[in-house]
């Protein structure tokens, strides 16, 4: 469990995941939503201690909706330690996860593929033993317009392989892209590595111009980028994207369009015990340059604005957060996954609630509670702000006991960020799945 997140946090959205440290964004952008796929950085972490890797999505770019854990060390039966940074893209109607993780057998880290019919997994091992193995790390993957896919990865070599179109096996060999200075830059004082690629590459296509995006000399690694004709270069060196910045001595970049817009992925050691090996991810907007150059980009608390708004007359998980204090998420018996150690206290916000003209008149949650539950003020804009209701949670007789509870609620208009702030005894309080307001005339008792 982190350190509870000071309350002068409370109007941050960057690092996007509070509940854990996560490092090594990969976003996906599938049917509408992004997809992140991360790493976990362990608490107290004094190395790169990664056993698992994390799902997370969202529609707006600041409500993060948690998915768990559907791949870790443990999927692979060859694999004995270290779940560091990967990629999953879709094809053929399914989902292809392409990570780094230490080969047991050979004490060398390898290159595994997992497929799963979802991007929220599970994802099993597609291969029961390494795609590639050459000591290196990092893979990106990326489909040309013309079908053929590519897997890049390395530290500190560059190397990709023709993927075929299973996604699982490759045609040809393992090709080393020339690391010139002209490509990727010029390092000094590090006569093994005389350009800036350090590792963490992140290839896509955006008009006719192939990006490499990398994180760049070390340590403190700052980002930077290189572009090419082809997918397989000459690449060109064309500077920094994100400085050195933000108290971790990595970085890795994950570059998307979406809705409109384009997103910079990226993590720092913001959060309250962050640090190089407790890393967070984060996000900025960007607009690329007319010539399609990337401007420099500097980290922030603030991150992305808000695509639209979030409709609280739909369902919404009780893990979708913009921002928390002192809960955790874990798997939960009714699926999917669940709030859970909410404690007195602790609270979590989701940003730009819109409750329309009309109004909210009810709010249901499902709730349970192995002891005796407690209460859920619901505050509008900030943890002070209006109440607009209290709701009673009882116990249930067990911390996966649901009940589906309703209470009624005031002056709730208007387009809010919404603050659910947990009140009770000391001790764990009750573990939330949903939650779900109405709307319309107010309910006859
Ligand atoms: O997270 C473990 C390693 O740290 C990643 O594989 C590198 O890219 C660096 O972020």
């Amino acid at each position: 469990m982190l350190a509870l997140v000071p309350a002068g946090a409370a109007r941050a959205d960057n690092p996007i995941i509070q509940t854990i440290y996560t490092a090594d964004p990969a976003p996906l952008v599938y049917n509408g939503r992004v997809y992140l796929y991360t790493g976990h950085d362990e608490d107290n972490s004094t190395y790169f201690t990664m056993k698992d890797w994390r799902v997370w999505s969202s529609t707006d770019m600041v409500n993060w909706t948690d998915h768990g854990s559907p791949l870790s060390v443990a999927t692979f039966s060859w694999a004995k330690s270290d779940a560091w940074a990967g990629q999953a893209i879709n094809r053929n109607g399914k989902f292809y996860w392409y990570v780094p993780t230490t080969n047991r057998s050979t004490g060398r880290m390898a290159i595994g593929v997992a497929v799963s019919d979802s991007p929220t997994g599970p994802f099993k091992d597609a291969l029961g033993h390494p795609l590639v193995e050459n000591g290196e790390i990092d893979p990106t993957v990326f489909i040309d317009d013309n079908g053929q896919a590519y897997l890049y990865w390395g530290n500190p070599h560059l190397s990709y392989v023709k993927l075929n179109t299973d996604m699982i096996s490759y045609t040809g060999s393992v090709t080393q892209i020339p690391l010139t200075t002209s490509g990727f830059g010029t390092r000094t004082g590090d006569a093994n590595r005389p350009t800036l690629f350090e590792e963490g590459p992140w290839v896509y296509k955006r008009g006719n111009l192939y990006y490499i995006v990398f994180a760049a000399k070390c340590c403190s690694e700052f980002i930077a980028y290189s572009t090419a004709p082809s997918p397989t270069g000459p690449w060109t060196y064309r500077g920094t994207i994100m400085p050195t910045q933000g108290s971790s001595f990595t970085n890795h970049p994950g570059v998307i369009d979406y809705n409109g817009g384009s997103y910079f992925f990226y993590h720092n050691g913001a959060l309250p015990g962050g640090g190089g090996y407790t890393r967070s991810v984060a996000v900025e907007k960007f607009t690329y340059n007319a010539d399609g150059t990337i401007p420099t980009i500097t980290m922030t608390t603030t991150g992305a604005p808000q695509i639209g708004t979030l409709d609280p007359y739909t369902r919404q998980e009780a893990e979708t957060i913009a921002w928390e204090s002192g809960v955790e998420t874990e798997p939960s018996a009714e699926g999917g996954m669940n709030v859970s150690y909410i404690d007195n206290g602790d609270y979590i916000k989701v940003k730009g609630a819109a409750f329309g003209t009309t109004g909210a008149t009810t709010f249901t949650t499902r709730a349970a509670s192995g002891a005796n539950g407690g209460k859920i003020e619901l505050h509008l804009d900030s943890l002070t702000g209006t109440l607009i209701g209290t709701c009673t949670i009882p116990g249930t007789g067990g911390w996966q006991t649901y009940t589906t509870i309703t209470c009624p609620v005031t002056n709730a208009k208007g387009t809010h960020d919404l603050y659910f702030k947990y009140t009770g005894a000391s001790g764990s309080l009750f573990n939330l799945n949903w939650w779900q307001f109405t709307t319309g005339p107010t309910p006859t008792p």
